[in-house]
């Protein structure tokens, strides 16, 4: 057996490994790329859409972006808009937006997305079913092969009966092996207790747990899940995204479209 010699084997090529948070900048500044002067934009919610927000408002204040309007998808993001000085309108002035910029918590090889594990799914939906364009920002460990494998699918109910709606939503999925139903709560540290997660719109979140994701049409799923009277809309967004910025470990980035 003949091996090289110590000096004549070749370095080892040093691959670059960004980290999730400069993946998501990375996307982020692909996006904030794309945005052209008077763009009717929806803006996200979560940490991948914040940087894209941080970058749209660099480039407003180096003047080479004018006359852009956002329309944002929670509070936070509202308020982060307002602080980075990023004009602000809602959908009943601009009830057709021309581009959306937001995070996702999974995407499938469809581009169907799990949203809303932030607590945003209600105004998300609302705000990118009205753009004509609705990119996804995302780092690569979003890519899954069906939705429901690394995290709940979350959907909001109203809090009256909201315990009625977790038995329903339990009916729903009572085929499903591993499946549960659980409300989200947080840790309140008035009251020492943990308390139901209120959204933007004062509404709880039920987290649907799959133990191998979700399987079966979606559209069907979608619409049995609403036929639920206390269900207001659940975090799956199918055929919704026009195409996915994917930003990869080694610094490349990939569109699905
Ligand atoms: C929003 O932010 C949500 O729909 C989703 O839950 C989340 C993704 O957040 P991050 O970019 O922080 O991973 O888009």
């Amino acid at each position: 057996l003949q091996t090289s010699p110590p000096h004549l084997l070749s370095p080892p090529v040093a691959s670059p490994s960004l980290t999730q948070d400069s993946q998501k900048l990375l996307c982020a500044q692909h996006a904030a790329s794309l945005v052209k002067p008077s763009t009717i934009l929806g803006l996200g919610t979560g940490s991948t859409a914040s940087l894209f927000l941080e970058q749209l408002s660099d480039l407003l204040s180096a003047g080479s972006l004018h006359s852009i309007v956002g329309v944002p998808t929670s509070l936070k993001t509202d308020a982060l808009a307002k602080t980075l000085n990023i004009p602000l309108t809602d959908l009943g002035s601009h009830p057709v937006l021309d581009l959306s910029v937001d995070g996702a918590d999974e995407v499938d090889q469809e581009l169907n997305l799990v949203k809303g594990r932030g607590g945003s799914l209600l105004r998300e939906k609302m705000v990118e079913g009205a753009s004509r364009e609705f990119v996804v920002i995302v780092d690569e460990t979003k890519l899954v092969p069906r939705l429901g494998t690394t995290g709940p699918i979350p959907v909001e109910v109203i809090p009256f009966g909201w315990d009625y709606t977790i038995m329903k939503l339990k009916e729903l999925f009572k085929g499903e092996i591993g499946f549960d139903a659980k409300l989200r709560t947080v840790w309140d540290a008035k009251e020492g207790k943990e308390v139901p997660f209120k959204t933007d719109n004062e509404n709880y979140i039920v987290n649907l747990l799959f133990e191998k994701g979700i399987s079966g049409d979606l559209r069907i799923i979608s619409d049995e899940i609403l036929r639920i009277t206390g269900v207001i809309e659940h975090g799956i967004f199918i055929g919704m995204a026009t195409s996915v910025i994917v930003a990869k470990k080694d610094g490349k980035i990939e569109i699905l479209n």
